[in-house]
């Protein structure tokens, strides 16, 4: 194992936790249900209750589309009805414990447009920047759609990306499609880190 794949991480003035869509339809029971959804719970939970207690600040996306979302098939697009705004299937997961500062962001809201990316059609790189935030800590849902376009933007818009490979899984339409992401994420200069490593 290459030295730094194991050491420490502590977190630091200017660090911030994403948490991409951990949404009830992308998980077991959902409409969208991403494989193994659940696993990214637990570390993310851990995750979110280091940040919080660092005074570090939490940033959760959601998926929030309007009832006739042209992504849907209904529609003529590829998905299943799915976090559609303000009903139980778009609710982020109880579990997680969201601090109630955490500053929700929701995207994909337009009928006509899909928006895999936190930032596209958002102000998450104007929010990031006001609150000092230079690298961030990305885990949740999923893998080859949205944790891939977030974290792609967040480096393109200048963010030092962490990706936390534990709290995250893949929908695998193709199988190899959440490796591939990964790959793309780290070549694209994202640092993949276990999720264990994080310390106050
Ligand atoms: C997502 C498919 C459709 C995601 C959102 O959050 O990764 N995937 N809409
Ligand atoms: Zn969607």
């Amino acid at each position: 194992m290459n030295n730094g794949d194991s050491e420490t991480i502590p977190l630091q003035p200017g660090d911030a936790l994403l948490v991409v869509d951990v949404q009830k339809d992308f998980l077991p029971g959902g409409s969208l249900a991403v494989p193994d959804g659940d696993a990214v719970i637990p570390p993310l939970r851990r995750a979110i209750a280091l940040f919080s207690r660092a005074g570090l600040p939490i940033f959760a996306t959601r998926d929030w589309h309007p009832p006739d979302h042209c992504s849907f098939r209904a529609q003529g697009g590829p998905w299943p009805v799915h976090c559609v705004a303000g009903t139980a299937g778009a609710e982020i997961d109880q579990r997680l414990q969201l601090p109630a500062e955490a500053v929700i962001v929701d995207k994909a809201t337009r009928v006509d447009q899909d928006a895999y990316s936190g930032f596209q059609g958002t102000d998450l790189a104007e929010r990031l920047r006001a609150a000092g935030v230079r690298r961030l800590f990305v885990g949740g849902l999923a893998t080859d759609y949205c944790v891939l376009n977030t974290v792609l933007d967040a480096l393109k818009a200048g963010f030092e990306v962490m990706l936390l490979t534990d709290a995250i899984r893949a929908v695998d339409v193709e199988p190899g499609d959440g490796e591939r992401a990964i790959a793309e994420m780290q070549a694209a200069g994202a640092q993949l880190i276990d999720s264990s490593r994080l310390s106050a």
